[in-house]
């Protein structure tokens, strides 16, 4: 299949934890799936860091589905959502406690039969991802702009079939899913993920290449021997949140490496990076990949000065961009004149390399690399009945670079701290729940009564 190109008999294994597929049987417990897929228009797959999760959405992409990643920790709330919102047809997976009658999938079945590529404007994933209010969105992402992004990346990395890529990120997001088991099938390179991103995991899987969010490369730098494993590699790339510079200096200190930093988000895959040839700035992401264009723009509307002090927001364009959030017009995720904005601000130095400074507001949290919608998780606390009001933060935190942290007013009778944190992670997913509650008589309001969060954030307590 055109998306998944470097997918031929011959090439790549793909190991997941402890068990591996040749790439011969990979294809073939793929078109086992894909007979089981039939014409569905959209799939579901139950996401588990597991060689289930890469056969099912191999299978499900060779069937010419749309493949909707389901988060391995959902709760009921958000699997529900992401099933009804996404329309999907059937469930690809293996718990049939967590949903209705799924499709099993069995790697050692096998079949021969071969698919048609689909067309490049197809839907190939719907991945669901935060706003800042409301239930998560799902992004409609087609082969030609998946094909689009991973090869701008192989381009800016030099990732070519003789790698062996290594990270243990999970299935269910840009990052691990398509950059990390995609972008393995489309360049022929092998994979092998290691089930959790452990150091000691990462140390012991000898790759080529390796992927990581920044807490995982601070894990890394923390435990010496196991970064110091990773010196014969080619490259270590990090992104899904700012790494912090003393981390990219004591993992080159520690590995030799100086890693590559790259941009990007759900909705745009992504757009700027620095490159394998070229040079790594610490706390800086790059230059635009191959055929993205970037603009910095002021509040007003106007350009902003590439003069790498003046902050902006960045928009982007290019290949790699979404087609739409599913149920939405097109035209809603574009200004007019085509541009996407991204809600980070930036700085554009006159030499072309981008600083990503922060988000333009507060309510989309960065924790773990994990994209955290403020507003969903102040609905799910609100839904608990000893908690009359809520607002949510990320704090800074050393390790997950921002803690989701609740401040609520409690209602009635009390209630503990960790039943909060527990009926979130039930509700939505373990990684969207508060680190911490803090029980408070009242909010910090404006005279509209709209809370202010910059207070929570800064030093009001
Ligand atoms: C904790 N646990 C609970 C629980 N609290 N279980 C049930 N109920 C509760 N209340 C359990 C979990 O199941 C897990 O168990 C363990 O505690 C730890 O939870 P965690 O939150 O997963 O662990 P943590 O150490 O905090 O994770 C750090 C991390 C993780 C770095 C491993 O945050 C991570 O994988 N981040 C990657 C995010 C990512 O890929 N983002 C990409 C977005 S795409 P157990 O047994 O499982 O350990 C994107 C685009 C781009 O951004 O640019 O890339
Ligand atoms: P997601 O949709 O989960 O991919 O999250 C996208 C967001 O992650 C972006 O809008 C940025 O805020 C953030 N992000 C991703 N990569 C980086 C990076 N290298 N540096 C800073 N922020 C990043």
């Amino acid at each position: 299949m055109r998306l998944l190109k470097g997918l031929t008999e011959h090439a790549p294994t793909v190991s997941v934890a402890d068990r591996a597929l040749s790439a011969d049987q990979l294809l073939s417990a793929a078109a086992a799936v894909a007979a089981d897929v039939g014409g569905a228009a959209t799939v579901a797959v139950d996401a588990t860091a597991t060689l289930e999760t890469v056969v099912a959405v191999t299978g499900a992409l060779l069937a010419g589905a749309a493949v909707v990643p389901v988060p391995a920790d959902a709760g009921t709330a958000e699997r529900e959502h992401i099933l009804r919102d996404s329309g999907a047809a059937l469930t690809l997976g293996n718990r049939p406690e967590l949903f209705a009658a799924p499709v099993p999938v069995d790697v050692t079945r096998r079949s021969g039969t071969s698919y048609p590529a689909p067309a490049g404007d197809a839907v190939a994933l719907v991945m669901y991802t935060s706003g800042t209010t409301g239930a998560p969105k799902g992004v409609e992402l087609t082969h030609a702009a998946v094909e689009a992004g991973l090869d701008a990346l192989a381009d800016a990395w030099a990732w070519t079939a003789e790698d062996r890529l290594v990270h243990g990120l999970p299935l269910f997001h840009v990052h691990g899913l398509i950059l990390g088991v995609l972008g393995a099938l489309r360049t022929g390179s092998s994979l092998a993920h290691t089930g959790r991103p452990h150091p000691a995991a990462y140390a012991a899987a000898r790759g080529t290449l390796y992927f990581g969010v920044p807490t995982v490369w601070s894990r890394v730098c923390a435990e010496p021997a196991a970064a110091r494993a990773l010196r014969p590699a080619r490259l270590l790339v990090s992104g899904s949140a700012p790494l912090p510079a003393p981390v990219f200096e004591r993992l080159y200190a520690l590995t030799g490496h100086r890693p590559v930093e790259r941009y990007g988000m759900t909705e745009t895959l992504i757009t700027v990076s620095s490159r394998a040839d070229g040079e790594r700035r610490p706390g800086q992401v790059g230059v635009p990949v191959a055929g993205v264009r970037t603009r910095l723009v002021a509040e007003d509307g106007t350009e902003v000065p590439r003069d790498g002090e003046t902050i902006g927001e960045l928009w982007v364009d290019g290949p790699m961009l979404l087609r739409r959030y599913r149920g939405q017009p097109a035209t809603a995720t574009r200004t007019p004149d085509g541009w996407f904005r991204t809600g980070d601000l930036a700085r554009i130095a006159p030499d072309g390399w981008h600083r990503i400074v922060g988000r333009a507001s507060t309510d989309l949290i960065k924790c773990g690399g994990y994209r955290i919608g403020a507003g969903e998780v102040e609905d799910a606390l609100l839904a608990h009945p000893a908690v009359r009001e809520a607002a949510v933060v990320g704090l800074p935190d050393a390790d997950l670079g921002e803690a989701v942290t609740a401040y609520v007013v409690p209602e009635g009778t009390a209630v503990a701290e960790r039943d909060l944190i527990d009926f979130v992670a039930a509700l939505l997913s373990i990684h969207k729940r508060p680190r911490a509650v803090h029980f408070v008589d009242a909010l910090p309001r404006n005279a509209m009564g709209k809370v202010q969060k910059k207070r929570l954030i800064g030093p009001m307590l």
